[in-house]
């Protein structure tokens, strides 16, 4: 006799802890949740505005990549913030919503940690992306803060290998509505950080498990740099060591070569 797996039950918006001056809407389906907020944004939205989806059909990642969740097996959404923070601290905005997304999960998952910039991961394998976008909208810059996250996926249902859910992890199954709550709260309670970058900074490293690391540093124009990463400096850029030089990195992306020791 096979097994049949059970359905993932859907989002319950009553039993959703919803944070104070957010406003949740919670839809079946949608291509991108990021590219609604920006489109709502755009057409005078108020900053506060989350939308979640059950299903995200094209879902975006960085640099033109793509994210992929399942139906009801994720949580993928979108917060629309307009920070008070001046421009110049708004790049730690993507850092700061990898770090609330981990502190959300870290009850659950001891072993999770921060991959620079914001890949959200166990050991090497990835649990949830960030994905934030600034925008121009009629009342000034406004910052998109797209949240995938695998909750209940198995991994016949992760798109790449070096993937993992929450699931997977502990092995218990997860109320996702639960979960839902818990990271807003986690983003709405951390959002201020942004007006204190040097403790954000501090609180960022503490859980960055590529500070240490041996990274390779893909560069826009498809260079590669081997290198230690020795820190995150005052702008969220990775601070690396190489045999010839030290270079700071504001955008890229890292792979970590060797394991932790
Ligand atoms: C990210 O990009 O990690 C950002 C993901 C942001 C997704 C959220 S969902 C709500 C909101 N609306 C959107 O449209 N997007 C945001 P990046 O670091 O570029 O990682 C993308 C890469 O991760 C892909 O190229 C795959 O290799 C891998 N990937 C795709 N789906 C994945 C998944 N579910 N779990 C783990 N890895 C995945």
């Amino acid at each position: 006799m096979t097994s049949v797996p059970a359905p993932h039950p859907a989002l319950d918006p009553a039993r959703l802890a919803t944070p104070q001056g957010w406003r949740v809407e919670i839809i079946e389906t949608t291509l991108s949740t990021n590219a609604l907020v920006a489109e709502r944004a755009r057409a005078g939205e108020e900053a506060g505005l989350v939308v979640v989806t059950e299903h995200q059909t094209a879902g975006r990642g960085r640099l033109d990549r793509v994210w992929e969740t399942p139906a009801r097996a994720a949580l993928t959404f979108s917060v629309l913030l307009r920070p008070d923070a001046p421009s110049h601290d708004w790049p730690w905005l993507p850092l700061l919503a990898g770090y609330a997304v981990q502190a959300a999960l870290a009850d659950r998952l001891p072993d999770i940690a921060l991959k620079w910039p914001n890949d959200i991961m166990v050991e090497e394998r990835k649990i949830a992306g960030i994905l934030v976008e600034r925008i121009d909208t009629p009342q000034g810059p406004a910052a998109v803060v797209g949240v995938g996250i695998n909750v209940s996926q198995t991994l016949e249902e992760l798109p790449v290998a070096l993937a993992t859910s929450v699931e997977l992890e502990t092995g218990e199954p997860v109320d996702r509505t639960g979960l839902l709550g818990q990271v807003l709260g986690s983003l709405h309670g951390l959002q201020g950080l942004l007006l204190d970058p040097e403790a954000l900074r501090t609180a960022y490293a503490d859980v960055c498990s590529t500070i240490g690391r041996v990274v390779d540093v893909h560069l826009p124009a498809d260079e590669v740099r081997r290198g230690e990463a020795l820190d995150v400096d005052a702008r969220g850029a990775l601070v690396v060591s190489s045999a010839d030089a030290t270079f700071t990195v504001g955008a890229g992306d890292v792979i970590h070569v060797r394991p932790q020791q």
